[in-house]
């Protein structure tokens, strides 16, 4: 039985990939922090109890600031693959705190491909880093691929950046199964609430139920590519089986506004947008009954913003043969039905 350690996985992929790991006969290890409330809702429905035998979902706390825990869990392990997914995963946050943003997105590689090395852990275990879009940043070519150059605008990316150059030189200097994944944004119902496409599916669920009167949003007009976690955690484990570790760009191939989104998610619960003004004074009006909607507050700005992102996946369709199976709109359809399923209540 193979065996697999994912940092993150109390996040939105590393619940979606415990679930296809567990699926294909893997045990799987998972590593979480301690917090005052124990609130793992993504992995709850995954949580074996320690007393059961023949188990398959093991979970240990430790944390990617703390080099000897990370040392001790994969001598303990001895994993067969390592899904480095752990981050401060927010890029306006990472402004905020950049100094803990470097810390744990790109200290926290390092920590484990020291381990992996001086564990002698090198013939047995490969190592999939959770690299990201943002290393694109101000792309000067579309669609971005594996060739694009890096031009990172935040704290975050600049952390990211470090990680994907590690990664890149621990398979160079010391022949690890090293590898990123360099996925572009996915999303999904398990989404962190403060993510742009999940406030937005929320807050017009509030909306349509009455329930609040306006939703407050930075840049409409940034452009992303936005896929479907599920469909991206899958692209992660093919890229270890693949005969050799190489770095792959995840994408859809289609960009669009978060304005769009906005419209769409409306439109799903037959509120058509009207807008109006511009810039910071710009508003969303329901056309039907008037009412402000949706209104710009410039605390959502990030200080160096990336405007457009989109991806060109075709070297992962054809070497480990990825493609994503939900697009756009079915994403937006499906975050909206469990949005208000939930907001319901
Ligand atoms: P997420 O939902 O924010 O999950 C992040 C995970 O990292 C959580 O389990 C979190 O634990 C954990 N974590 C944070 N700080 C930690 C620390 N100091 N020590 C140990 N664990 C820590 O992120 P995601 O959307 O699943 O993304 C997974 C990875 O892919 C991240 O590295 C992200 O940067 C990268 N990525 C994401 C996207 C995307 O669009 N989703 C795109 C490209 C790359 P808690 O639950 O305790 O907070
Ligand atoms: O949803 P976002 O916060 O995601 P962002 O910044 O693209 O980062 C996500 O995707 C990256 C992959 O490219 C990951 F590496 C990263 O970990 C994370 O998962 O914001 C998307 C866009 C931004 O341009 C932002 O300025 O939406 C814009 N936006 C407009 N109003 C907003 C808001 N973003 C948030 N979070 N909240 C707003 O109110």
């Amino acid at each position: 039985m193979k065996k697999a350690f994912i940092t993150g996985i109390s996040g939105q992929d590393g619940s979606y990939l415990s679930e296809f790991l567990l699926q294909k006969g893997y045990e799987v290890h998972g590593m979480i922090r301690r917090s005052s409330l124990e609130t793992r809702t993504r992995i709850d429905h995954l949580y074996q109890d320690p007393h059961v035998s023949g188990r398959r979902f093991f979970l240990y706390y430790g944390d990617m600031t703390d080099s000897s825990c990370i040392f001790q869990l994969l001598n303990k392990i001895q994993p067969n693959e390592i899904y480095n997914l752990a981050a401060q995963s927010h890029v306006r946050i990472s402004f905020e705190n950049p100094e803990y943003t470097a810390n744990v997105d790109a200290m926290g590689t390092i920590r484990l491909l020291e381990a992996i090395r001086t564990l002698r852990l090198d013939k047995t275990t490969k190592f999939y880093q959770a690299s990201t879009s943002e290393l694109f940043g101000r792309a000067k070519k579309m669609p971005q691929n594996e060739k694009t150059p890096f031009c990172p605008r935040s704290p975050y990316a600049a952390a990211k950046i470090y990680s994907y150059w590690i990664t890149v030189n621990y398979r160079e200097a010391y022949n690890i199964f090293a590898t990123n994944g360099i996925l572009f944004n996915h999303e999904s119902p398990r989404r962190g609430d403060s993510f742009v496409t999940k406030k937005i599916v929320q807050n017009v669920a509030d909306i349509y139920y009455n329930k609040a009167n306006t939703l407050y949003l930075g840049n409409l007009d940034v452009s992303r590519d936005w896929g479907y976690a599920p469909d991206y955690v899958e692209s992660m484990w093919k890229i270890l089986q693949y005969e050799k570790p190489e770095d792959f760009v995840i994408a859809t191939g289609e960009t669009n506004t978060v304005r769009d989104f906005v419209e769409k998610a409306f439109k799903y619960v037959n509120i058509e947008i009207e807008w109006q003004g511009k810039g910071i004074d710009e508003i969303g009006i329901d056309k039907k009954t008037g009412k402000i909607i949706v209104k710009i507050d410039p605390w959502y700005f990030r200080p160096t913003e990336v405007d457009i992102l989109v991806g060109d996946a075709s070297k992962a369709k054809k070497l480990i043969g990825w493609e994503p199976k939900v697009k756009y709109e079915e994403l937006i359809k499906i975050m909206m039905e469990d949005a208000l399923k939930t907001r319901r209540l």
